[in-house]
């Protein structure tokens, strides 16, 4: 079983320009490590949309979601079909908000499994277009992924148009809700507004504080997300990189202070996908145009590279313990 990377150069869900070109700073920063990582994947790339940007944004609860629809079905239909060919899906992206079309994707090939979904980063990204407070659609991805309006919550009256697509939204992949909210773990979120702390309250839902990530550790931190999940049949990581310290994360678009270092998020990251229900990993939110330093790319790329290692070595051994589709 291969990894298959996929490449989503998604810019329409933040509310800064430059998430697209993350992608290619990962590359840049692998030539300069001198690395062979993108030379050993076969990349595919899903089309984007983003020259849209230019263009008036009618939807101020949901920004660009027309075009963001449109990019959630393509990337739902090649995580599907990664999945179908035997192949792990490992998706590097833009901006957060396609996440929910990396879930439909799952959901589309295994509609019968139920899917955990561990959410490393600063940010809980649970609002609508309720309750969002900036439009900006990185803000919502499980929340679509959940069928989630969080109507007791609302501060916000989306117009028809916006309900259309966001209704459209819920229903890629998938017509169900495709994740519960007992199926989420985040790990040191620290970055959420009222409604989304209504739903953690509502829910139960678990997040991995970054003090508990110092008492604990990464590893301890890794089997405790994974055991909460021990029910559902497959998990999907999805690594947003401002989980970091907004040391180590400066080029992103929404850095927040006391997160994980460059360490703990390899060991972390190393923990999770060696788990064999593990399906997919995805990376998102690099921004080289803020990224002065010129340093996130590169703690990104040495995450990306260590996380990958993890997931092939697991692959492998799965390969020689039980027969290959
Ligand atoms: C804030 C910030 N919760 C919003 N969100 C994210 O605008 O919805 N920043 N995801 O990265
Ligand atoms: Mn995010
Ligand atoms: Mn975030
Ligand atoms: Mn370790």
């Amino acid at each position: 079983k291969k990894i298959r990377l996929i490449e989503v150069k998604s810019e329409l869900g933040a509310g800064t320009r430059g998430a697209s070109l993350g992608v290619d700073a990962l590359k840049i920063a692998c030539l300069n490590k001198g690395s062979d990582y993108f030379k050993r994947f076969n990349a595919v790339e899903v089309p984007n949309f983003n020259e849209v940007m230019f263009e008036k944004n009618l939807f101020p609860h949901a920004k660009y979601i027309d075009s963001i629809l449109q990019t959630y079905k393509r990337i739902s239909n090649t995580v599907e079909q990664t999945l179908e060919l035997g192949m792990f899906p490992l998706v590097l992206a833009g901006d957060h908000s396609n996440a929910g079309g990396t879930i439909a994707g799952l959901k589309a090939a295994y509609p019968d499994k139920t899917l955990g979904v561990i959410w490393v980063d600063a940010h809980a990204d649970i609002h609508s277009p309720y309750t969002t407070p900036s439009g900006n659609m990185h803000g919502m991805p499980l929340a679509a992924s959940l069928s989630e309006d969080n109507l007791d919550c609302k501060v916000n009256e989306p117009d028809a148009q916006t309900l259309f697509f966001w209704e459209a939204l819920k229903k890629v992949g998938t017509e169900q809700p495709k994740i519960r909210h007992e199926h989420i773990v985040y790990i040191v979120t620290r970055s959420y507004e009222k409604p989304e702390v209504y739903l953690f309250d509502k829910h139960n839902i678990k997040n991995f504080t970054y003090p508990e990530v110092m008492a604990k550790g990464t590893e301890q931190v890794a089997q405790e997300a994974l055991r909460r999940l021990q029910d559902c049949d497959m998990i999907y990581v999805s690594f947003d990189v401002d989980s970091l310290d907004s040391k180590f994360s400066k080029g992103t678009g929404t850095p927040v202070e006391v997160g994980l270092n460059v360490a703990q998020a390899k060991d972390l990251c190393h923990h999770l996908v060696s788990h064999p229900k593990v399906v997919c990993f995805e990376m998102v939110e690099i921004n080289p145009t803020l990224d002065a330093e010129n340093t996130m790319a590169q703690n990104a790329f040495e995450i990306l590279e260590y996380t990958t290692d993890a997931i092939q070595n697991r692959l492998a051994q799965e390969g020689q313990t039980t027969p290959t589709a």
